[in-house]
């Protein structure tokens, strides 16, 4: 375990940012307490087949109620920044109205033990969570969420930004408006990709005049700020070098990385992008001023990274059009190692993909989230000799170290997770912590690869 460590921190400098991560519905459980009311997660772990075993998040790891431990548990690892979310209907229960004191109170809480414990607090306003009653209103795919969603942040940010400077608006927004309304695999489960285009373009929206409020707020009460958006990010790589592979990645990264990244950070939406779906009747509701709102300068992009992929534009029976007539977008599996989720390993892909931010934005990066689920065991020790999750955290961090050598500006690294969490649709089984969470005694026990973690952080400190 020390060669790996030597190995994977070559390179990094004495500054970098190491942390864990999490996010509320995830680990927090006490899901009715101190007037939370349901999210779209509630409801969607309330109909039949679409979480594992129909588990949801009421008790999920008590975290409501271990707060303290954990973050002692989070000192302990010798990071020195916890990532984790907020919770909307904690904080504004309904997603309306003014904030709710016994919600925030938990947020401040957390913030004291960290504080007191040394540990950089980086919050995440939206995880997911959407209060029910702004899903019965019409959701993301509803303009009307975009400023409930603002007015939420300002709530947030008027209680905690004089003490918390880092803030991210979404996690993950492509999976809110693709995995929630057009494949209906998270919640709310809807399955219409034109309504996840209105939700693409109204999640950015509420980012945008979050992130304004936020900016104006900083300047005015002399808060400093690092402001941020994360989102999930991969490499398309083309199967062969035929014309079909290669629109078929176009349309792979333009509707997984450019749609979001091009109106952030340039202002605009990408025209080939815009154009596919304009031949599909599809339109972005734009409205006079949006772009301008949704380009607030950023100081960090968060990148959440677990697998790049190959495409090909062409199906296995050779056809290039679907039965939709459209253009064929495939990924192809390929013959690597898998973790417990069956994503392919592909840390090298992190690598080109920071190269690639770098060239085609250039905006400082954290990696927000990179971890992976495999089917761990107890030893008769009671440890958990998670070799393989070890050896992924090392070569990912050393495609960091690697990105960096080649000029990408990336300034942290965030493991995923802090500690075994529900896994959205696959329930409790899949299991990310690099802390294991027994859930019938809600005892944690550090991982090898929390102990590696922990002995890597000390090594790039003293180098
Ligand atoms: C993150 O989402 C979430 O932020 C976090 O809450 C979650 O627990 C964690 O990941 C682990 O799932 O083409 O087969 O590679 C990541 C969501 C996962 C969505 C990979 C796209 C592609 C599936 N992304 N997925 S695959």
């Amino acid at each position: 375990a020390r060669e790996i460590t030597a190995q994977a921190v070559s390179g990094l400098p004495a500054d970098f940012r190491w942390g864990v991560a999490t996010a509320a519905y995830q680990i927090e459980g006490a899901a009715a307490e101190d007037g939370r009311t349901p999210s779209i997660w509630d409801t969607y772990c309330g109909v039949p087949g679409m979480v594992v075993r129909g588990e949801n998040g009421d008790v999920a790891c008590d975290h409501y109620h271990r707060m303290p431990e954990d973050v002692a548990l989070i000192a302990d690892l010798g990071v020195d920044t916890y990532r984790f979310s907020l919770a909307w209907p904690r904080i504004q229960p309904g997603g309306r109205g003014p904030a709710n004191a016994k919600g925030l109170d938990f947020y401040k809480r957390l913030v004291d033990e960290l504080e007191a414990k040394g540990v950089t607090p980086w919050i995440t306003l939206y995880h997911w969570d959407l209060p029910q009653e702004l899903e019965d209103a019409g959701g993301w795919p509803a303009r009307d969420t975009a400023y409930r969603f603002a007015e939420y942040a300002a709530l947030a940010y008027d209680a905690l930004g004089d003490r918390v400077k880092h803030w991210t608006t979404l996690n993950e927004p492509w999976c809110s408006a693709m995995l929630g309304y057009a494949y209906g695999n998270q919640a709310p489960g809807r399955k219409n990709f034109g309504e996840a285009i209105h939700a693409v373009h109204h999640l950015l929206l509420g980012h945008g005049l979050a992130s304004q409020y936020m900016r104006e707020q900083a300047a005015e009460r002399g808060n400093a700020l690092d402001l941020g958006l994360t989102l999930n990010l991969g490499t398309a790589t083309p199967e062969t070098q035929s014309h079909e592979d290669a629109e078929a990645c176009r349309r792979a990264d333009g509707l997984g990385a450019r749609l979001y990244l091009d109106p952030v950070v340039k202002g605009s939406y990408p025209a080939d992008i815009v154009a596919d779906l304009a031949a599909q009747g599809i339109e972005l509701p734009v409205q006079d001023g949006d772009l301008a709102v949704i380009a607030t300068p950023l100081d960090v992009l968060g990148v959440n990274f677990y697998r790049g992929a190959l495409f090909s534009g062409v199906t296995e029976e050779g056809a290039t059009t679907d039965a939709d007539g459209l253009p064929v977008t495939r990924g192809v599996e390929r013959d690597l190692p898998r973790t417990a989720m069956d994503w392919e390993i592909t840390p090298t892909a992190l690598t080109d993909l920071l190269v690639r931010l770098e060239k085609d934005y250039g905006l400082p990066t954290v990696i927000t989230e990179n971890g992976a689920a495999f089917d761990d065991t107890v030893s008769a020790d009671g440890e958990i000799h998670d070799a393989d999750r070890t050896t992924y955290l090392a070569d990912h961090i050393a495609a960091v170290a690697a990105a960096r050598a080649q000029g990408a500006d990336v300034r942290g690294y965030f493991a995923w997770s802090l500690m075994d969490n529900f896994e959205w649709s696959y329930g409790y089984d899949k299991r990310f912590g690099i802390v294991r969470v027994d859930y019938d005694t809600q005892e944690r026990t550090l991982k090898d690869s929390a102990k590696w973690y922990r002995d890597t952080i000390h090594l790039t400190r003293n180098a």
